[in-house]
C-alpha cells in the first residue's frame, strides 16, 4: 500500500498494532498461495492489486463515497440481495471472516464448538481489525444456521447498527411468503437507512449491474471447463472472493478481461496444470478471504480445482434475476423469485443442492468432489454423507473433509488429499 492510511484506520476506531499484524500475516500468505503460482494469466494482476489495497484504497473509496451522501451496508450471506441496496445508491460488502482472530476474547462469547466463519466474525469485530465492519452504516444479519441466528443477538454489542432478516428453512408457498415478506422489511429499512425512495428504473439498474457481475463470474466458470484448464481453482476463488469486496461494475470488467485472456490460452490449448491432471469440484461452506488452506493442500498435489458449489462461487452465483416488468413490485417478486432458489442446506429438504453438485461435476469435467465443510457446521456437516453416498454410487468418487481455520491439521488434510488425487490418478 503506498498511501499513509493510518489516519483513516484510526478514524474508524481500528486497533492499529493489531490490524498491523493481521497485515503482516495476510501479504506473506498472499504472496507464498497466489503469486508464487506458475502460469497465471496476466488479468489476475487486477486483483493482486484489489487485494493488496483491500484495507487502503477500496476503504477510501468506501470512506469518499459515505462522505458524499452513500451508505454502506455489510453481510454476512448471499440471502442478502445487493440488488435492493444498489438501487438507492448503496454499497454492500460482504464481512464473513476467513481467519482466526482473538480467539480467547471469542471464547469468553461464543462456546469452542461454534464454527470458525462465526468466530472469525466475532473474532475480527473483538479486535478491530476489520475496516468493513466499522464502515458499515447498517450490518445485515439473517436467519440461516442456528449458528448465526443466536450469535447476532450477542454481535449486535459489537457493531454500529444491526439489523437482522428472518429467512425461510423450506422450499414452500409459506417459505416464499416469508422471504417475500422479509425482503419488503428490509427494504423499507434500507429506504430509511439511506434516505431514498426505490424507484422503478434505479431498481431495474441495479437489477442489470448485479446480473452482469453474476454474468461474468458465469463466463469465467465455463472457461474452467476446458481441458486443459486456463486458470487454477486458487485464482478462481479468488475472482469469487474479490466480488464481494469490489465496486461492481469495475469487477466485472476485470473478469470480463481475464475471460478474454483465457478464451486465448483455451483456444490455443494452454493451461495452468497438465491436461491429464485430476480435475476436483469443491462443494460445502464459503470459504472467504484468507481461508485458502484446503485449495492450497489439494493444488499444491498437482492436482487442479474445476469449480465452487459454494456461496463463495456458483451457489451464490449461478441465477440471475429477471428484470422483466414495470413496477417495483413485479420486480421485487423477480428478485423474490431469484434468491429463493438458493440451495443452501439450511433449507430442508435441500435436494436441489445434490443436483448443481452432480451438474457441476459434468458440466466441468471433474474427475472427483471433495466435500468442505467447517467443524460444528451442522447443515452442511449433516448434508455431506448424503452427497458423498449419491455421488460415489454415481461413480464419482468423493472425499469429504472437515476442518477449522487453524493450520494443526495441515500435515494431516494433506495425506487424505493426496490419496484422494492417487485415486483419481488410477
Ligand atoms: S446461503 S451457506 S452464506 S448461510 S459455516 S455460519 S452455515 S455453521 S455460512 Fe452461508 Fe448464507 Fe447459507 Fe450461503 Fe452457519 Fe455453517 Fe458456520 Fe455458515
Amino acid at each position: 500500500m503506498g498511501e499513509d492510511y493510518r489516519p483513516m484506520w484510526q478514524g474508524l476506531g481500528l486497533d492499529l498494532d493489531a490490524h498491523d499484524a493481521l497485515l503482516g500475516i495476510l501479504g506473506p500468505l498472499y504472496e507464498k498461495t497466489f503469486t508464487a503460482q506458475q502460469k497465471r494469466p496476466e488479468g489476475m494482476k487486477y486483483f493482486d492489486f484489489v487485494m493488496s489495497e483491500v484495507h487502503g484504497l477500496r476503504i477510501k473509496e468506501l470512506m469518499d463515497a459515505k462522505a458524499a451522501g452513500r451508505k454502506v451496508f455489510g453481510s454476512f450471506c448471499v440471502f442478502v440481495p445487493e440488488e435492493l441496496i444498489l438501487a438507492v445508491d448503496g454499497i454492500l460488502v460482504g464481512l464473513c471472516a476467513g481467519a482466526e482472530f482473538a480467539p480467547d476474547e471469542v471464547e469468553k462469547l461464543l462456546p469452542r464448538n461454534t464454527c470458525s466463519l462465526i468466530k472469525g466474525a466475532f473474532g475480527f469485530a473483538l479486535a478491530k481489525v476489520c475496516p468493513f465492519l466499522e464502515a458499515s452504516d447498517l450490518v445485515v444479519g439473517e436467519n440461516t444456521c442456528d449458528g448465526k441466528k443466536k450469535s447476532y443477538e450477542i454481535f449486535r454489542d459489537l457493531v454500529n447498527d444491526l439489523y437482522v432478516m428472518d429467512l425461510p428453512q423450506m422450499k414452500n408457498e409459506a417459505g416464499r411468503d416469508l422471504l417475500r415478506k422479509e425482503y419488503r422489511r428490509f427494504l423499507a429499512r434500507v429506504e430509511e437507512v439511506s434516505g431514498r425512495k426505490i424507484e422503478v428504473a434505479a431498481l431495474k439498474k441495479a437489477i442489470h449491474t448485479v446480473n452482469a457481475k453474476r454474468s461474468a463470474l458465469h463466463r469465467l466458470a465455463k472457461l474452467r471447463a476446458a481441458k486443459p484448464v486456463p486458470i487454477s481453482g486458487l485464482d478462481g476463488l479468488l475472482a469469487n472472493q474479490v466480488a464481494f469486496y469490489d465496486d461492481p461494475v469495475r469487477f466485472t470488467q476485470s473478469v470480463d478481461k481475464i475471460c478474454d485472456e483465457l478464451d486465448v490460452r483455451v483456444k490455443r490449448g494452454e493451461g495452468v496444470a497438465d491436461a491429464g491432471a485430476p480435475r476436483i469440484l469443491v462443494s460445502g461452506c464459503p470459504m472467504s478471504v484468507p481461508n485458502w488452506k484446503v485449495p492450497s493442500i489439494v493444488e499444491g498435489t498437482g492436482a487442479v480445482i474445476v469449480g465452487e458449489e459454494s456461496c463463495v462461487g456458483e451457489r451464490g452465483t449461478q441465477h440471475l434475476t429477471s428484470s422483466e416488468g414495470d413496477t417495483a413490485d413485479n420486480l421485487i417478486e423477480n428478485i423474490v423469485e431469484r434468491y429463493f432458489k438458493i440451495d443452501c442446506a439450511v433449507f430442508t429438504p435441500n435436494p436441489s443442492r445434490l443436483e448443481h453438485i452432480t451438474r457441476m461435476v459434468q458440466d466441468y469435467q471433474a474427475d472427483g468432489v471433495i466435500h468442505y465443510c467447517l467443524q460444528f457446521c451442522s447443515p452442511y456437516q449433516i448434508e455431506a454423507g448424503p452427497v458423498e453416498h449419491s455421488l460415489e454410487k454415481r461413480g464419482i468418487p468423493a472425499l469429504r473433509i472437515d476442518t477449522d481455520y487453524s493450520q494443526e491439521d495441515t500435515g494431516q488434510i494433506r495425506t487424505r488429499v493426496e490419496a484422494f488425487v492417487e485415486r483419481l490418478r488410477s
